[in-house]
């Protein structure tokens, strides 16, 4: 689906008003001081689009901004993503690779736009959308509890979470949505009631940390890519809370019983396999959230950046 595979468009995204920890911004530099972006040149062989900079968009964040439906920061979440979605746009229309570095996981809701519009303009097809998480991140802002829009990207992606004010969201249009048919999940655990209602009632596809167990990572790989069909376009949005915090422990929301790092590494490799990626985001990592004197954050960025590599396939002999 891409003119240009070997070509890589890199948005570096500092931004973590989705939620309420600080920290979560510093994630892109962290990932690109350790070599990622290097390791991409160098040993993948991509040609990098983009700047090194990590873009704070401190001029899109108002002052005053406060909740609308219960949403934090809902202005300047909505601009930040809005202009996202038009940096991710303009790397996918000229038919790059597109690696989006976060963030907290609202900034998916500009990526997923941004590549969902180009995927339909370029190709005139829809895309697919793998949500490796612990979290399902589908809660509206009516069904949320904490109000944190990193918990609410799938809903507005997909058209369950509506709004008609253009400056909170209403800039999505229908070309920016995904089919809730074509979003399958890996990795879930920690999904709140309402949330569980909304997948049940839409047949959603998911795969949780129990099929996981009972068919294997191998097997799960195999039904989430029979679910979406050869011959689709993939966005993989991964969040790094979906690894095992003993393999990530710097995010902000932790669960246990994830993924190991391996069963991480092979779902990303999985997806490279198709041939079908057009966009990866990688986020969550938190290196702020480590007890000091702790090698958590190193480890988490360590364990983030093999997971980029196995997406864009450093593993292929
Ligand atoms: B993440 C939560 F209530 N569901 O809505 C919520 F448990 O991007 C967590 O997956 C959301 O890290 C987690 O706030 C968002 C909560
Ligand atoms: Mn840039
Ligand atoms: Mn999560
Ligand atoms: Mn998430």
């Amino acid at each position: 689906f891409l003119s240009h595979p070997e070509e890589l468009g890199v948005v570096a995204v500092g931004f973590s008003g989705g939620q309420c920890k600080p920290g979560v911004d510093a994630a892109p530099s962290a990932l690109i001081a350790s070599g990622l972006l290097t390791q991409l040149r160098d040993e993948l062989g991509y040609t990098l689009h983009g700047d090194e900079t990590v873009h704070l968009y401190r001029d899109l964040v108002p002052a005053h901004d406060p909740p609308h439906r219960g949403m934090k920061n809902p202005r300047a979440v909505s601009a930040v993503t809005r202009r996202i979605a038009d940096q991710v746009h303009a790397h996918a229309a000229a038919g790059r690779l597109v690696l989006t570095l976060g963030g907290d996981h609202s900034i998916a809701i500009g990526t997923v736009a941004g590549t969902t519009r180009a995927v339909r303009e370029r190709l005139g097809r829809e895309m697919a959308l793998i949500w490796v998480d612990a979290h399902a991140d589908i809660n509206t802002p009516e069904t949320s509890g904490s109000g944190n829009v990193h918990g609410m990207p799938v809903a507005f992606l997909t058209g369950l979470a509506k709004e008609e004010r253009e400056d909170v969201f209403g800039w999505l249009g229908k070309e920016s949505l995904v089919s809730l048919r074509k979003v399958v999940y890996i990795g879930l655990r920690d999904v709140d009631a309402g949330e569980k209602r909304i997948l049940r009632e839409n047949g959603v596809k998911a795969f949780s940390m129990f099929d996981i167990d009972r068919h294997g990572i191998g097997r799960v790989m195999e039904m989430a890519l029979a679910h979406i069909g050869s011959d689709t376009p993939i966005h993989l949005s991964f969040d790094v809370d979906a690894l095992d915090p003993m393999w990530a422990p710097s995010t902000g929301t932790p669960v246990r019983g994830g993924l190991t790092l391996r069963e991480g590494d092979y779902i990303c490799e999985c997806v490279h396999e198709t041939g079908s990626l057009v966009a990866i985001d990688l986020v969550e990592v938190n290196p702020t959230l480590a007890p000091a004197n702790d090698t958590g954050a190193h480890e988490t960025v360590r364990a983030g950046c093999s997971l980029v590599r196995c997406a864009l396939g450093e593993s292929l002999l």
